[in-house]
């Protein structure tokens, strides 16, 4: 016989109208999203799916960091819930679906349950965790830092955008800062659904990846401080160039990482040049060093080789060289109970699947320190992610929110 709920699937087209209802909020310059973290576009989105999640009946939670916790009740309340979620914010040229697909794919499990009347014993909690992205707030992942214990409220608070505006005070500012204190939630198991953002599924042509561990991360900022002077009256003896210290420690970024081969990553994605004027030769490069692995020995190796050449590299130039950590974690391996409830859900739907290491950072990796955690992932077309070309297909999309929705009720336990 049927194990309760085994043939129950999402509605994929009403799932689909909600990510293009979404992707209206926040447009890009490309057909893709701008909608960063606690800005007025991002403020639109929240206030959709609390309407949504207000339609289904769900009652909404909002804590400290302004992450959003709408709860759909289960015959026993006073069971740990099981969350679902991920992020609505997006990258400045982001795509459509990179975090959107998780929380919506959430609020369609909600969706699903009540137009088929089905309870469980356990809540079910949709999350929308704020700023995963990291780029107008550095790190990733802050709101999910701060509430598995990682990251402290006030130092997330005191976090300042390119244009010196606090964290604190923009999300005071759009109305998304809420009473409860941040973390300390009873919680079953965690589940995200997430684009892979990498084209290894696609390129498998495999349906499901069933994530088991994710990359570690280091975003090293540095400071390279050399002198403004004339660009054509300073003889080039004279010079300080700060923006050849930027130049050679971004070639010596790709250099490490690619002695760790196929174990790493490494690369530069922001930067300032001060003063940026034409005819001024550089005083002042400020970037960030984006170091990633899977394997904790080789993450903390190329930290090691960064910072004992890079020094040496910028005294050679004359100018001097000062770095700051400003984003970490280390490689999180997933519950195995919970990846085991992905790969049952995959193989219950006849789905293909394949074991997947996650090569982007994600919230679950700091929720995977305070309940059991696992990821869903679905593929994405040429593996492109950050770009606002990001695409996926409605059929991608639906069976990834179907191996959740299974997951999902599997640990919350249908009621008969
Ligand atoms: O940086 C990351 O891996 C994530 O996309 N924030
Ligand atoms: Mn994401
Ligand atoms: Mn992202």
């Amino acid at each position: 016989m049927a194990a309760p709920g085994e043939n129950l699937t999402i509605d994929g087209a009403r799932l689909w109208d909600s990510l293009m209802e979404m992707a209206k909020i926040g447009p890009g310059i490309a057909g893709g999203n701008n909608r960063q973290t606690l800005t007025d576009e991002d403020a639109v989105g929240r206030r959709l799916f609390a309407t949504w999640c207000d339609e289904e009946g769900l009652s909404m939670g909002i804590d400290q960091m302004g992450t959003m916790f709408a709860r759909r009740e289960g015959t026993d309340p006073d069971l740990a819930p099981v969350y679902v979620g991920s992020h609505l914010d997006t990258q400045p040229t982001g795509g459509k679906y990179d975090g959107v697909l998780g929380v919506l794919g959430g609020l369609e499990i909600i969706r699903t349950l009540n137009r088929l009347d089905i309870k469980t014993r356990h809540p079910i909690v949709v999350v929308n965790w704020t700023n995963e992205e990291g780029t107008r707030y550095a790190p990733a992942m802050l709101a999910s830092g701060v509430f598995a214990g990682v990251l402290d409220q006030d130092w997330a608070y005191d976090r300042v955008d390119a244009d010196g505006k606090r964290f604190g005070d923009e999300l005071e500012r759009i109305g998304f800062k809420g009473d409860e204190p941040v973390g300390g939630r009873p919680m079953k198991a965690f589940f995200e659904l997430h684009i892979e953002q990498g084209p290894i599924l696609e390129a498998e042509g495999v349906d499901i990846g069933v994530v088991t561990h994710g990359q570690g991360l280091r975003w090293i900022e540095v400071t390279v401080t050399g002198k403004e002077s004339h660009t054509g009256s300073t003889p080039m003896a004279m010079r300080r160039n700060a923006g050849r210290g930027l130049a050679q420690i971004t070639e010596l970024v790709h250099e490490i990482a690619m002695k760790h081969q196929p174990n790493a990553v490494g690369a530069i994605g922001h930067i300032d040049i001060y003063p940026n004027s034409r005819n001024i030769i550089p005083g002042r490069a400020v970037f960030t060093i984006d170091f990633r692995s899977h394997v904790l020995e080789t993450l903390e190796a190329m930290v090691a080789e960064l910072m004992e050449k890079a020094p040496k590299l910028c005294e050679d130039l004359g100018v001097d060289f000062t770095s700051e950590i400003v984003g970490q974690f280390d490689p999180p391996a997933f519950d195995e109970g919970c990846v085991a409830a992905v790969r049952d859900a995959a193989e219950q739907l006849g789905y293909s699947h394949m074991n997947l290491v996650s090569g982007a950072g994600h919230d679950a990796c700091w929720v995977n320190r305070v309940a059991p955690t696992s990821m869903v992932m679905c593929p994405c077309v040429d593996g492109l992610s950050h770009n606002e070309a990001e695409e996926i297909s409605p059929e991608w999309a639906e069976k990834g929110a179907n191996v959740l929705f299974h997951a999902v009720v599997e640990t919350a336990e249908i009621v008969e």
